[in-house]
């Protein structure tokens, strides 16, 4: 099945489901990429800040617990983006002389791309091999193409999209593609105050409602489909007791919507869940590594202690 075929069965799949709801794997078409890009800009939108720094000031300490000093190894980014937190490893590394090849995955191709050209222009030493597609189908193709050993980073809270229990069974199934003593390090955004959390997902300017859409905007022009866009409104929560922030796209009006010859009904008011963006405890954190087969190396956080990035090994 190709992408596009699976695209339209997912939008299918969510939107005649009660409650309605969408992937948000499907935000990152190249207008998505460029919205989440302004999303990291915004001054509220503090994760990015936070883990930037934690590569920055920490560098060091990261490369010490992930053992980047034994043998020739493959460090390979789960939803790499632009990189601009791993570069400061990969700085180091290179300094370093370590031996290894960096495997950038994206599911966005033109962010690859991009990405490939900043890396051979600003760093000409480094080795990378750029993998597009789904994190999963992309670890596989790493762990075939080599056996050296696997260091795999999964920035920005990105887990944070997966609810408690996918996010358990995806790291147990990373866990599954690597080898004894091959590592994984993980950036949890944790709970703080609950007003800091929505700002990040709720600003005023609305980049961020701006983002939603345009994942109905993507199925109307890929899928066919006539979403009367400006009918919806980004509607995001946040429950500070089992840390879920979540965003809904919520149809003022009754409307049909034809995608691609099938018609999807709403009711006024009616929403599709289309995010989670899931905040953690510390101790929740180290509790998913034992889980899922992973020994807790350690917990590195910024200055404000409102991200960890989370370093397990097999
Ligand atoms: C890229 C999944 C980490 O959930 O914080 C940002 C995406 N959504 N603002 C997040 C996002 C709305 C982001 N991740």
């Amino acid at each position: 099945m190709d992408k596009l075929e699976s695209f339209h069965q997912d939008v299918l799949r969510g939107l005649k489901d009660h409650p309605k709801w969408l992937q948000p794997k499907y935000f990152y078409d190249d207008n998505g990429a460029a919205l989440f890009q302004r999303i990291m800009e915004m001054p509220a939108y503090y994760l990015t800040a936070c883990e930037l720094e934690i590569f920055r000031d920490k560098t060091v300490e990261l490369a010490e617990v992930l053992h980047v000093q034994q043998e020739p190894f493959d460090l390979i980014e789960l939803g790499a983006g632009d990189a601009m937190k791993s570069s400061f490893l990969l700085e180091h590394l290179l300094r370093e002389q370590a031996d290894f090849t960096y495997m950038p995955i994206d599911i966005c191709g033109e962010v690859l791309l991009t990405l490939r050209d900043r890396l051979n222009r600003d760093l000409p030493n480094l080795e990378v091999v750029p993998l597009h597609g789904e994190y999963l189908d992309m670890l596989r193709e790493a762990t075939e193409q080599s056996d050296r050993r696997k260091i795999v980073l999964f920035l920005g809270s990105n887990i944070g999209n997966m609810e408690l229990e996918d996010a358990h069974g995806f790291c147990r199934t990373v866990n599954r593609r690597l080898k004894r003593g091959d590592t994984m390090l993980t950036g949890f955004d944790l709970q703080k105050n609950p007003h800091t959390i929505l700002e990040a997902y709720n600003d005023k300017e609305g980049i961020t409602a701006a983002f939603n859409l345009n994942l109905l905007e993507r199925i109307n022009r890929e899928l066919d489909a006539d979403f009367n866009i400006s009918a919806f409104q980004h509607y995001q929560t946040y429950d500070p007791i089992d840390g879920g922030c979540r965003s809904y796209l919520v149809s003022g009006t009754a409307q049909k919507v034809n995608i691609g010859g099938e018609v999807i009904s709403f009711e006024a008011n009616e929403p599709i869940a289309v995010e989670v963006s899931r905040k953690y405890t510390p101790l929740e954190i180290d509790q998913m590594a034992i889980e899922t087969g992973f020994a807790p190396l350690a917990q590195i956080a910024d200055s404000k202690n409102w991200f960890v990035d989370a370093i397990w090994q097999v």
